[in-house]
């Protein structure tokens, strides 16, 4: 008697034990408390997460928080939609300072096997005026890219939405996993590459807004402006290039003449 006692007592304690333990691997779709990852990278299988493994590492090595997450696991959290929404809505509900907080997500793979959204910012009928674009999942806090529900996303008239990024999106537009763990690799090298041959920039400044021989605008002037605020003050090294042929030249010194060959 004593030991069935013992026994419910036992089983009692593992089930409260259960119910009050966080889980372990939170989905996708509820993540754990104070679970924060600034940087997401999205691959259509798990060997090419392995791929780019690198390049998480480097990653997490200078400060950042990488979650990879695969199609699988946001198909499965949102199964209803084309793939791009559903990998949409997998962001747009995980950005939130309050959610994971990205902030960078790098697509892993070319647009056959990691989906890509075509817009139709023209909003006229029939099938043309499409442009694929990754800027989609970029644009966040979009209520929907489809307010007409015509099929048709971004439409500048009838659908509504902002052209304000939330989050950085890169792609690297490759399928196959020694190509992705090469480009991973790389990138790892030549971000820990920090010698000098890094801390020098061509600047180019030509003539713009031509309307006549003598009224037109010089670009060397924004040229000059970045070289003086943002690399001058660094140290970096500059080569400038500026028209100096023709009518009213520019004003601007520069290393060399900009010349059609050149
Ligand atoms: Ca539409
Ligand atoms: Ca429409
Ligand atoms: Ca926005």
């Amino acid at each position: 008697m004593k030991q069935k006692v013992y026994l419910r007592y036992f089983v009692f304690l593992l089930l409260l034990l259960a119910f009050s333990m966080p889980s372990i691997t939170p989905s996708i779709a509820s993540p754990g408390e104070n679970e924060k990852f600034d940087y997401v990278i999205i691959v259509p299988q798990p060997i090419k997460g392995t791929a780019i493994g690198p390049l998480k590492t480097w990653k997490e090595k200078i400060g950042f928080s990488v979650k990879i997450v695969t199609l699988a696991e946001i198909y499965e959290n949102y199964p209803t939609g084309d793939d791009a929404d559903r990998i949409w809505r997998f962001l747009h509900d995980r950005y939130p300072q309050s959610q994971w907080g990205i902030r960078y997500v790098l697509l892993v793979g070319d647009v056959d096997l990691m989906p890509i959204r075509m817009l139709y910012p023209d909003g006229k009928s029939g099938s043309g005026g499409a442009y694929g674009t990754d800027f989609y999942y970029a644009n966040l806090d979009v209520t929907d890219w489809d307010v007409d529900n015509d099929g048709r996303w971004g439409e500048f008239t009838q659908d509504s939405f902002d052209t304000h990024a939330e989050v950085l999106v890169g792609r690297l537009p490759f399928n196959e996993p020694s190509v992705i763990q090469n480009f991973a690799n790389a990138v790892v090298a030549f971000e820990e590459d920090i010698t000098s041959w890094k801390y020098q920039a061509l600047l180019l400044g030509g003539y713009s807004d031509i309307t006549s021989a003598t009224v037109k605008t010089d670009s060397a002037v924004n040229t000059e402006r970045i070289d003086q605020d943002y690399f001058a003050p660094y140290g970096w090294i500059t080569t400038t290039l500026f028209e100096k042929n023709g009518i009213l030249p520019s004003a601007f010194p520069s290393d060399y003449a900009l010349s059609q060959t050149n």
